[in-house]
């Protein structure tokens, strides 16, 4: 299988750090794509059309895109411990981090438009600190209610969008969160993390 990727991308990171953790990283032929909205790139656009990366290209020619939907589909490829697992209540708890993870990535990117990104004239730091104030709640809501040492989706995702955070200095998530800090500090100690450190400029 081919994986569309991006070295500096929280959510294409969050899909080779999944491959890793399920034993799937060697079946993946990882290929880094620059990508932004204000630079098509025709490659990724010819397989998905919101030209955006992870994309996954299966070997029966078939095309999978979104972090989510490609993670959920490695995660049925092994018959190892699930990354999202199948009992209800620690699903929708691992999705619901997941979900969280995503906004912070989210955020953290819209926020950078206006801190570095967009044309000097046209930023607006209302809207910079508009989009600090999601990633704070959501630390501080992660500093009170996530209390997981398990290895699943959720925490994957956390993991990559709070290293993505700290990577472009958006949002310094540490300050007043010790015990998030702290599960990320474990984290990031693991091989499918060191293997797959952030690294790069956008390219807009
Ligand atoms: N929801 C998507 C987000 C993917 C995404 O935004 N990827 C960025 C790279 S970090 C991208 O390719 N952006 C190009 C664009 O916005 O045109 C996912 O989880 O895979």
């Amino acid at each position: 299988m081919k994986l569309l990727y991006q070295t500096h991308s929280p959510y294409a990171r969050k899909v080779l750090v999944a491959a890793h953790e399920i034993g799937l990283a060697s079946r993946l032929e990882v290929i880094h794509h620059e990508t932004s909205p204000t630079r098509r790139n025709e490659a990724v656009y010819a397989v998905n059309p919101l030209g955006k990366v992870p994309v996954l290209l299966r070997d029966d020619g078939s095309v999978l895109f979104d972090s989510n939907v490609i993670c959920e589909y490695l995660d049925g490829l092994h018959d190892g411990p699930k990354l999202i697992p199948a009992q209800a209540t620690a699903h929708y708890g691992v999705l619901l981090i997941q979900a969280l993870a995503q906004g912070i990535s989210d955020a953290g990117i819209a926020a950078r438009w206006d801190i570095e990104r967009r044309p000097e004239a046209l930023r607006w730091p209302v809207l910079v600190e508009a989009y600090r104030e999601k990633i704070a709640a959501t630390c501080d809501y992660l500093e009170r209610e996530f209390d997981v040492d398990a290895v699943d989706l959720g925490a994957i995702a956390l993991a990559t969008a709070l290293s993505w955070i700290e990577f472009r200095e958006v949002y310094d998530f540490r300050v007043r969160r010790p015990r998030l800090a702290a599960w990320y500090e474990r984290f990031a100690q693991r091989p499918s993390m060191r293997a797959t450190a952030l690294s790069g400029a956008t390219h807009d």
